[in-house]
Parts: C-alpha cells; structure tokens; sequence
C-alpha cells in the first residue's frame, strides 16, 4: 500500500525538526556560540543544518529526473552548499572543490584516502525511500548511488543503505510500534555485514526486546552518538524505534541527552518517527521554510513511482 501524504510530510518535517532543533544543542562552548549566531532566520525561526539542505538537494534531482544522476547530484550540493549551515569538514571541502571544477569522483577522496565514513549519506536518504519505498531492490541501488557521490567507505554506504531500509519499513508497515520495530530489526539483521554495524545491532536488539530502557548517556556510550556512520545510524534507529509511540518531543529529549551529533540523531530519528506517524505530531512546532519542506513532501507524494 502507499504511503499516505500525512506519512510523506512526517517523514521530511520529522528529519528538518529533529535537524533544526538538535542543533543547538550540539557540540562545545564554541559551536554552541555559533549556532545562537547563525542558528535562527531573520524572523526567528529555528534554522536547519546541512542534513536538511542535502536531503532537499536528493530531493530535487528525484523530482526532476525520476532517479539520482551523480553529476547532477553533485553539482546541486555544491550549489547549494554555504559554510553557515556547519557540513562536515570533508563534505565542505569537497564540495567547495566541486564549485571550482574539480570531478566528484577524484575531489572526493581528498580529504580522506579512503573515502569519508561520515553520517553525511545516510542523513539524507529520506527522500530516496519516499521515492522508492515499493521497490527496495532499486532502493538500495540508488541509494548507493547517491551516497557515493560524497562517501567512498563501504561503512558510509552501509549506513546509508541501514537507514533507506529502515525508513522504507516505517513507510509500509502499517501496524503497531512493536510489530514495525521487530519487521525493521529481522531486516538490518538479515542486511548489514560490517561487524562495526553487526554488534551494534545486536545489542540495541537486544535493549529493545527486553525493554531494557538504558538512559541516553548509556546508549551514546555503547551504540555511539558521533558523526561517523557505524556510531550513529544504529543508535538514531533504535531510538526512533523506542519512541514510536510517544510524542516527537519526548524523541528530541532524548536525542538531546545522546549529546554528540545531536542535529544528525535528531534528523534520522525523526524522520523514521515522522514516516510512521505522519505530520499531525509535528504542527506545533516552528521551522525555516516549513511550507517549502511539506510542498517538497507532496511532491515526491504525487510523482513516486508506484
Ligand atoms: N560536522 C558536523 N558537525 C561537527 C560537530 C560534531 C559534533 N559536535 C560531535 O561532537 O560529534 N555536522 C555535519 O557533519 C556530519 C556529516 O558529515 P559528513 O558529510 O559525512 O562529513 P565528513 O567530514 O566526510 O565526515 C564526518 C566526520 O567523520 C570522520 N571521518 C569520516 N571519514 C573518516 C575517515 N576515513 N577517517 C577518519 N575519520 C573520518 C571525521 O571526523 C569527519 O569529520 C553530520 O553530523 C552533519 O550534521
Ligand atoms: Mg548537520
Ligand atoms: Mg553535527
Ligand atoms: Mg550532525
């Protein structure tokens, strides 16, 4: 069954809430110093980060070319791309070196030989599973598509393709909190192979069977609360999945309480609770470019592939 317009706008207004309002609660004295400055619009409003922006850039090319050009893709994140919405340094470098002609595919690997391992591709995957969500064989390719063009590591594309299956359950599965946890549990067990996601999965399994509940310093010392993808995508999915059920706000409480990469477990968090829950839990709440962010949603609603 598709998901209903409601599922749609949860899952993006979700992502930009649990971004805008995680971050200014991220980070030390001096980040915390530059977000009072940068961190709210002219009219007051809480401003989103780079997790927002990327995820409207995916967005934009799904909506104009019905599937991810990596080309395309790149150039709209180097677009769009401005210091004040606080990218991860290797993203930023990267796509400052994109704007000045450099090809993705060699500007990529400069900061990191290797390639990035950041959360910087499963942030933004929100749209490619409201896009794909009937078809999640081609969902994971295009997500691998989309994450390559920034993250070369195999852990960046693994927890960008956790999270595509993770939202895309959320978006299907029409039962219960404790039903949908469990569907979402069989499936990262049954895909994931990188022992950094493996033993993770386990024990937030684990909690989350036995309702074991740990506090969120707990759960940010064993699971991981920072900006790679291995100690962050797990962690957003399980909390996400213990809060089903309860309000959004009691979801950025405890996003709050990981400390670390607040504004990136507040994103992944809320759009998997957003995508279950639709957007009637999160109209209290202000936002930059609210109307543009639910206008994108019923787009993507109107002309996803059935
Ligand atoms: N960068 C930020 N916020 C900085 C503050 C972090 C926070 N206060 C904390 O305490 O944790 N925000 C944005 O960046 C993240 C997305 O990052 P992305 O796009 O993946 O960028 P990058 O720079 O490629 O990777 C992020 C960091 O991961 C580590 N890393 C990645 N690959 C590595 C490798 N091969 N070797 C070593 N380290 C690697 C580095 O520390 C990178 O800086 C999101 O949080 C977004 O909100
Ligand atoms: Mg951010
Ligand atoms: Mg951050
Ligand atoms: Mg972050």
């Amino acid at each position: 069954m598709k998901p209903s317009r409601e599922q749609y706008r949860g899952c993006l207004l979700g992502l930009a809430l649990g971004d805008a309002l995680g971050a200014p609660r991220e980070g030390g004295w001096l980040e915390r110093r530059l977000w009072r400055w940068v961190g709210t619009t002219r009219q007051g409003l809480p401003r989103w980060t780079d997790d927002t922006q990327m995820t409207l850039d995916v967005a934009e090319v799904l909506l104009r070319e019905g599937e991810i050009h990596q080309d395309r893709l790149a150039a709209t994140f180097a677009r769009h791309y401005h210091w004040s919405r606080g990218y991860g340094p290797g993203t930023a470098r990267l796509l400052r070196r994109i704007r000045r002609g450099a090809a993705w595919q060699t500007a990529r690997t400069a900061q990191f030989p290797q390639g990035s391992y950041g959360n910087g591709a499963a942030m933004r995957v929100a749209p490619l599973a409201l896009w794909f969500h009937a078809d999640p064989a081609t969902l994971l390719l295009q997500t691998q598509l989309a994450a390559e063009v920034t993250h070369a590591h195999p852990l960046a594309l693994e927890g960008a393709e956790a999270m595509a299956l993770a939202l895309q359950t959320a978006l299907t599965h029409s039962e219960d909190g404790p039903t949908l946890g469990a569907a979402v549990w069989a499936q990262l067990q049954a895909y994931c192979t990188a022992p950094e996601f493996l033993s993770r999965l386990a024990l937030a399994q684990t909690w989350w069977q036995g309702q074991a509940n740990p506090p969120p310093p707990w759960v940010a010392q064993h699971l991981g609360h920072g900006t790679a993808a291995h100690t962050s995508v797990i962690t957003a999915i399980y909390v996400a999945l213990c809060h089903l059920e309860a309000d959004f706000l009691d979801l950025l409480a405890f996003v709050a309480g990981l400390k670390g990469d607040v504004d990136t477990l507040g994103a992944m968090a809320g759009a998997i609770w957003g995508a279950h829950r639709g957007a009637a839990g999160l109209t209290e709440w202000p936002l930059e470019r609210r109307a543009e962010v639910v206008a994108i949603a019923d787009q993507l609603h109107d002309h996803a592939p059935v």
